[in-house]
């Protein structure tokens, strides 16, 4: 799968009574079958998150309560940041994205929805790898091709 990061708009049903937000799989919003959910919360000041890319596995990002940014590196070398402040607001993150999480308010809520089971070996955690990996992705006979091509 190619890279991809994109904010998205949740569907969101408001009345008097409140807000409800709604996330389904295989929906124009999440686009894959939900396998695992997670959150978190109570982070210091100062964290920061993340800092890895996976082969596989793509998300989705909420923050439900508070907020956090998201910050996002591409395969090409393009950066992006993103700040989710309100709880309709998402991003979806899929394919070989080496992503932190930081800048996290005191009562954010970081609701992650993902497509795989946790697998540790799903993670990419050194960033000289990430770039190795983006680079025979990009390059040759490999480009635009799965990214477990760049597994030796
Ligand atoms: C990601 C970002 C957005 C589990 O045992 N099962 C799980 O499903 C998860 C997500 C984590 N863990 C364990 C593994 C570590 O011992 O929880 C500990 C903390 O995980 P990690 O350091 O990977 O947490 P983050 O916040 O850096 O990253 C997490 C997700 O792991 C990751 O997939 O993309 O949130």
């Amino acid at each position: 799968m190619l890279a991809n990061v994109k904010a998205v708009t949740l569907p969101l049903f408001g009345d008097d009574r409140g807000k409800l937000v709604v996330l389904q799989e295989f929906s124009d919003f999440v686009p894959f079958q939900i396998r695992r959910s997670f959150f978190i919360f109570d982070t210091m000041p100062g964290t920061v998150r993340g800092s890895h890319a996976h082969y596989r596995n793509r998300q989705m990002l909420i923050c439900v309560s508070g907020a956090c940014t998201i910050k996002c590196e591409m395969p090409d070398g393009t950066k992006s940041s993103w700040r989710l402040d309100w709880p309709d607001k998402g991003l979806l993150v899929e394919g070989l994205v080496w992503h932190t999480m930081e800048e996290f308010s005191k009562d954010a809520v970081l609701l992650v929805i993902a497509s795989e089971l946790y697998d540790e070996a799903d993670y990419i955690r050194d960033y000289a790898e990430f770039r190795r990996c983006a680079s025979v992705q990009f390059m040759g006979d490999n480009a635009g091709s799965e990214v477990a091509a760049c597994r030796t």
